[in-house]
């Protein structure tokens, strides 16, 4: 016999809830099944002392039922566990939801049945259970990890685990304790244990960043905008990054004083919430250098703290970037250290031996305790996934099995190959990074909606295609790009359990943003999803949802929000105008040693030039670079921030010259002018504090063609020695029928349009085969060793392919750099563009390697 539903939940937690309330109201058949006893997830499990929600209760609540919202009050900003299971065991029974929940019951087995199109689940309790869809939504933090250590089996006085923790609580009065981890558990565990024991030892593997929570009241100015328009505010935060409104600052660490970060980060400090530090300044959790100033701030607040230096220097995480392991909110964590009971012992100076009958033995000494507390953490996103059961999908495929080398998933949501499986906040979702209520409510709505989706259109089977899955696996990896987690060896990594798979395993690219990317797979016909009916029909539309980097396709949303004008249509002048007003909004870029303007001889006058010198002692090789603007617009300047990039990652320096602009001089103004500039520079270099002999030459777009043409005029004519060309999305010919620019023609910030436009203001059409109009036209033999970088979505991708591929055929040493997901003016965002860090670095180096090699 079985029990047969529509769908079956595993857990009763936030999201086991939500989603048995949701599918309830969509006249769906569901049933729960719960390990615990009593409803709660998370907040049943962990009720270790001190245990509380880091996120405000004035966010980490349910949203969906305004009604709801009237009927409960939360008693302070940061809410204990007991009141949080009160919360949930109110939901539960305002809903009606526990005739729905089967407790005290694991799933054991759960197999897809192809010719049936349900799962079958096997339980420890109860009939079997047959469903059409299977959920899981078991938590992210929900299995805990073994504790890994020698002899814990042997210790003779109890062991607790803090998610494991007795529910008539514990009394250490009077005993001598352990506690093993400083986690956020461990953190918030620690103060009060300390309190009541007669004698803390706590044994810190890795230290971590703490900030005081300053609990107390929900913030007055959260509430007060809760209580203007709580609706407004909720879908405010559904669109956050985080799950929460909370304000983003503009500057970034370097264009502040250090009175003013100084300022900024008391300010954070005393904000009693993990996003104070965060958003310090723009770079606090997304650049090593920013995020160095405020790690460095948190530890001399730990080095004021904590009264004996050698603690508090134990107590300093050294070893990863703030926010790249989970930081922890505290109540007296550090003061605990300056307690005579409490001992800290490094377990990186001393690491544990082995537990023995009577303590903890380190490789310094023995530590006889009377009970010892784990608070090592979870098996963490993929743990209570893989533990409740084994799972296959088709073709009896185990779940174990395709993810051996880390969880692949679709959304976070799906697995190809496991059909009409859904997972609540999996790997692959904001989830954890995430505020829990907000994350998991968009996930069961969309859920919830697609099987009633499903069941209006008289579909029976969802499952993601193996390409939506492996794109989307790579738009994870290239949004974790963005941020400082990879630099640390957390459980978000998966690198706290022994032999678990590496890599970041929650989705770093904002909750609001993958909000919109669930949207977008919907409205355009459930991309990357194959669905079949009992009939056995199937209908796909298969594809990649996310195919530009992550930070280009923000930046795309942003200004097709402004709705600009296309530049063609402006005219050479208001173009120019618009270009200059465009810039002004745009980060500085970083300081470098000296920036000096001057002019040089041109061909046909004086040309301004921009010098960026390193702060390194010179004399240093030398780059001359031209600017990008389509021959019409740009100036010495307009490339500032690429230009410093490019001088502090090579560290040499750079002298951005102009050249003549179209309509005003056409071809070939602009060429003569480029050779006519590499001539002075070499014939200048040790005036200008550079190196004497051979130059490299770099361009970008228009700027990469002067740059291509030059190093072709320099090999006819002399005059200059070139060690190398750095040509970034160059222009390299006239013909506008390759693939790229049909693929990209609008849509991606230069247009097709805009490049017909600038041809025709530059060059008539008799010259346009002049190769020094179109570099790839002409004799390629000879010429200095190349780096040329494309961009995938860029009319010009082709073009310049086609001008890397005959230089090669020509014998010339050339490599190039694909950059994929970019379009054609994402690698001069510097510190926009946060993805082209890695080909900023890859330019920098090979100009290097260019001046470097003609040395030796
Ligand atoms: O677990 P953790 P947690 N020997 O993995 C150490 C959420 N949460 O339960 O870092 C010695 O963070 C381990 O050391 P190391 C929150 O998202 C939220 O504390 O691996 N030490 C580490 O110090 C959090 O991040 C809240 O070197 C060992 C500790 O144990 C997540 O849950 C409250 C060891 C484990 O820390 C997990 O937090 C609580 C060994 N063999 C939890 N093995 C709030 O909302 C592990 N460790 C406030």
């Amino acid at each position: 016999m079985n029990q047969d539903v529509d769908v079956a939940v595993v857990g009763a937690g936030f999201s086991g809830l939500y989603l048995l309330h949701r599918l309830r109201q969509a006249g769906l058949s569901a049933i729960a099944l719960e390990t615990g006893d009593d409803v709660g997830g998370t907040w049943y499990w962990n009720r270790y002392p001190g245990a509380r929600c880091d996120v405000p209760t004035t966010d980490y609540t349910f949203s969906f039922d305004p009604a709801l919202e009237d009927a409960w009050t939360w008693s302070e900003k940061y809410a204990t566990q007991p009141e949080i299971l009160a919360y949930l065991r109110f939901v539960a029974d305002r809903y009606d939801l526990r005739r729905s929940i089967r407790f005290a019951t694991t799933v054991t087995t759960a197999a897809w049945d192809d010719t049936a199109q349900r799962w079958q689940l096997g339980t420890n309790n109860g009939t079997p259970v047959s469903c059409r869809f299977y959920v899981m939504a078991s938590g992210c933090l929900s299995a805990p990890k073994p504790p890994e250590i020698e002899g814990a089996k042997d210790f003779a006085g109890p062991t607790y685990l803090t998610s494991r923790w007795p529910h008539e609580g514990v009394d250490f009065t009077g005993k001598r304790v352990a506690v093993i981890g400083t986690g956020s558990s461990g953190i918030q565990a620690i103060p009060l244990i300390a309190q009541q024991a007669a004698h803390l030892t706590v044994f810190q593997r890795t230290p971590n960043f703490s900030i005081p929570a300053l609990n107390g009241p929900a913030p007055a100015a959260t509430v007060a905008l809760l209580e203007r328009d709580r609706a407004a505010y909720r879908e405010k935060a559904r669109w956050t990054p985080v799950g929460m409104p909370r304000q983003r600052p503009a500057e970034y660490s370097w264009q502040l004083s250090e009175a003013e970060r100084r300022e900024r980060f008391e300010r954070g400090w005393m904000s009693g919430e993990l996003g104070g530090l965060s958003t310090a300044w723009a770079d606090a959790v997304s650049d090593v250098d920013g995020n160095a100033l405020l790690s460095e701030m948190i530890r001399g607040k730990i080095r004021d703290t904590v009264t004996d230096p050698a603690t508090a220097e134990a107590l300093c995480p050294q070893d990863h970037p703030f926010g790249s392991k989970r930081p922890c909110l505290d109540t007296g964590y550090y003061d605990t250290y300056n307690r005579p009971n409490v001992k800290l012992v490094d377990l990186r100076r001393e690491p544990i031996a082995t537990i023995t009958k009577s303590g903890i033995r380190t490789a310094k000494a023995n530590y006889d305790v009377d009970a010892i507390v784990f608070a090592t953490g979870f098996d963490a996103m993929t743990g209570a996934v893989l533990a409740v059961h084994p799972m296959t999908g088709r073709g009896g495929m185990k779940l174990a099995d395709a993810w051996a080398d880390g969880p692949k998933t679709y959304l976070g949501l799906t697995v190809a190959g496991f059909p009409n499986l859904f997972l609540v906040t999996g790997p692959g979702s904001p989830s954890v990074l995430a505020n829990m209520a907000v994350a998991i409510e968009q996930h069961v709505d969309w859920i919830v909606d697609r099987i009633t989706g499903m069941r209006d259109a008289g579909h029976t089977t969802i499952e993601a295609t193996e390409t939506a899955q492996a794109g989307w696996s790579r738009h994870v990896a290239d949004c974790t790009g963005l941020t400082l987690h990879r630099l640390a060896n957390t459980w978000y990594t998966g690198a706290n359990m022994r032999g678990k798979a590496r890599g970041v395993m929650p989705y770093t690219g904002g909750l609001g943003a993958y909000r919109g990317i669930c949207d977008e797979v919907v409205r355009r016909d459930m991309l990357g999803f194959r669905l079949g009916d009992a009939s056995g029909n199937t209908t796909c539309n298969d594809g990649e949802v996310v195919r530009l980097q992550p930070d280009v396709r923000l930046l795309l949303a942003e200004m097709a929000k402004l709705n600009l004008p296309a530049m063609e249509s402006l005219g050479a002048d208001a173009a120019r105008a618009f270009t200059i007003q465009a810039r002004a909004s745009r980060p500085a870029g970083r300081p470098v040693g000296e920036i000096t303007d001057g002019t040089l001889p041109g061909a046909g006058g004086p040309l301004r030039y921009r010098l960026y010198r390193p702060a390194t002692p010179g004399p240093h090789g030398v780059v001359v670079y031209f600017h990008a603007g389509g021959w019409v617009l740009g100036s010495h300047d307009s490339d500032d921030p690429l230009c410093r990039d490019l001088c502090r990652r090579s560290d040499m320096l750079v002298i951005s010259v102009d050249y003549r602009h179209a309509p005003e001089h056409r071809f070939p103004a602009a060429a003569e002018d480029g050779y006519a500039a590499v001539r002075w520079v070499a014939q200048h270099a040790a005036q200008i504090g550079g190196r004497p002999g051979p130059l490299v030459v770099a361009g970008y777009s228009a700027g990469g063609n002067v740059a291509a043409v030059t190093c072709q005029l320099v090999r006819d004519r002399g005059g200059a020695e070139i060690a190398g060309q750095l040509l970034l999305c160059p222009v390299t010919d006239h013909d506008f029928t390759r693939p790229s620019y049909s693929e990209n023609a609008q849509g991606y910030h230069l247009t097709k349009a805009m490049m017909h436009w600038f041809w025709d203001l530059y060059c008539s059409p008799a010259d346009r085969s002049d190769p020094r109009a179109s570099p790839l036209r002409g004799e390629l033999t000879g010429l200095p060793p190349a780096l040329v970088v494309t961009c995938e979505f860029d009319p010009l991708r082709d073009e310049g392919i086609a001008y890397a591929e005959a230089l090669a055929a020509a014998g010339v040493e050339v490599s190039q750099l694909r950059a994929r997901g970019h379009i054609h003016t994402s690698l001069a965002m510097v510190d926009v563009i946060i993805t082209g860090v890695a080909a900023r670095e890859q330019m920098a180096r090979a100009i290097r390697r260019f001046a470097e090699r003609r040395i030796r």
